[in-house]
């Protein structure tokens, strides 16, 4: 493996910065001789799955691993599957809210992750990084995201999938800290480069 591709979100619903941006950002460039392409999308239904596969056409990464902001979540929320659904409760950044419609014609009514999410869980639960498999990503721009990404990477026969991040916070009811989220964030990585020589 010699390229991965991370996204993060930019801030959306009113919030003046969004978590999984700000943990993609503390990675390092190199993680075990693997360069890591880091990048922001914006939360906007189309646009973000689009600027994702044009990165992957960009840098043709053996990997993709989208994160996105969970303000309900507290711990890490691997997402096993994303549905074929855009069904929005509040408008995206550019004042789309699609209702009850699918991201793509005559497709798959759900995809599942292209990562061993069960794994993953088990290697962070090791670590004491809490994590979930989680069984929904949503109905927003994340799992637009998500469904277009497992598709391309489908296409391309290499591993992809999604993380959810929870607020950062010392309590364990209310998040997790920083640098659990980010050192979750590099064992995965590094997991997933062990697997994938
Ligand atoms: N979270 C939203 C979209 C952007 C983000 O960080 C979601 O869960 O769909």
């Amino acid at each position: 493996m010699k390229t991965i591709l991370i996204t993060g979100f930019e801030p959306f619903d009113h919030d003046q910065a969004n978590p999984s941006w700000q943990a993609v950002c503390a990675l390092p460039d190199e993680i075990k001789s693997i360069q890591i392409i880091k990048k922001e999308i914006p939360v906007v239904f189309d646009q973000a799955p689009k600027q994702v596969k044009d990165l992957m056409d960009q840098y043709d990464p053996d990997l993709v691993l989208c994160t996105g902001y969970n303000a309900k979540a507290r711990e890490l929320d691997l997402e096993y599957v994303a549905l074929n659904l855009k069904h929005a409760r509040i408008p995206d950044n550019e004042g789309n809210q699609p209702q009850e419609q699918p991201i793509a014609l005559h497709a798959a009514l759900a995809l599942e992750s292209r990562l061993p999410v069960f794994e993953l869980e088990k290697m962070l639960h090791r670590k004491k990084i809490d994590a979930k498999v989680s069984f929904s990503a949503g109905t927003y721009v994340c799992n637009d995201v998500m469904y277009e990404v497992i598709r391309a990477c489908k296409e391309r026969k290499i591993p992809g999938g999604f993380i959810h991040i929870p607020p950062f916070s010392e309590d364990p009811k209310q998040g997790m800290p920083f640098e659990k989220v980010a050192a979750g964030l590099v064992s995965v990585i590094e997991f997933l480069a062990s697997r994938h020589q």
